[in-house]
């Protein structure tokens, strides 16, 4: 998979080259590209924003400046294909597990990290004609700009291709897997520690039973923690003892 990453900030990246991300780049599994917005400016200052058409507080970057760089970093792509935009913004579409496999499954991706209040609208716009675009948010707060949810979202994808987690069942039993429930509870040695025991069936060797105590587990954590997802559940997938849980 190829990523590009245009942004004004382009040292905010790097905790890309750390890690699971690291070593699928080092692994050649993932072609990651970061671009300094800056260097397709035209003036002295290297201007990227200017103030808001109607008023209001906050500066908007320039479509122009932002096109000129889309224009190179998708023109240089392979044999005319073309890649899929993600533009990070609160008003995106929310950023999801779903979603995140949906990326895995594209050859290419380009974020397009804004700042201040955001990118001239007419840059999506425009870029929708040629190439599919998706505006996307981490969820119902406010950051300073894309940089930090194009780190979260290029983790959450790398972790998805093919040969970059060692153990595939990893990606299987976890928060937000194919059963939509949350993660149960984990205990490593010591059996004891600071007066806290692991929980006795854990040691029984009962495989049946430890299953069953997780999966109760998992269901009475989600339904407290996240009642939005017990609700989305699947009623065919519950058995009578769920329904006790
Ligand atoms: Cl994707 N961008 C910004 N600027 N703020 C956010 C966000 C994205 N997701 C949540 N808050």
């Amino acid at each position: 998979m190829r990523i590009d990453v245009v942004t004004i900030f382009p040292d905010y990246l790097s905790p890309l080259d750390l890690s699971l991300v690291g070593k699928a780049r080092e692994a050649g599994v993932l072609d990651l590209r970061v671009h300094d917005l800056r260097d397709w400016a035209t003036d002295r200052h290297r201007t990227v924003d200017d103030t808001p058409y109607g008023g209001g507080a906050g500066m908007v970057m320039k479509p122009d400046v932002w096109g000129a760089a889309l224009d190179d970093v998708v023109g240089s792509g392979a044999d005319g294909r073309m890649p899929r935009l993600l533009v990070p913004t609160p008003s995106g579409r929310p950023f999801t597990q779903d979603l995140a496999h949906e990326l895995a499954a594209e050859p290419w991706l380009v974020f397009a990290c804004g700042r201040y209040e955001g990118i001239d609208a007419r840059l999506v716009e425009d870029a929708a004609t040629r190439m599919p675009v998706t505006e996307l948010s981490l969820g119902d707060y406010v950051l300073n700009g894309g940089e930090v949810a194009a780190l979260v979202v290029v983790e959450a994808v790398a972790r998805l291709l093919p040969g970059v987690v060692g153990n595939p069942e990893s990606l299987v039993e976890e928060s937000h897997g194919a059963d939509g429930l949350l993660e149960y509870p984990v205990y490593t040695k010591p059996p004891t520690w600071r007066g806290l025991d692991v929980p006795e069936v854990l040691l029984s060797g009962h495989h049946g039973n430890v299953a069953r105590w997780r999966r109760d587990q998992a269901l009475r954590r989600t339904a407290e923690r996240r009642p939005d997802l017990v609700a989305r559940l699947d009623p065919a997938t519950l058995d009578a003892r769920d329904r006790e849980v």
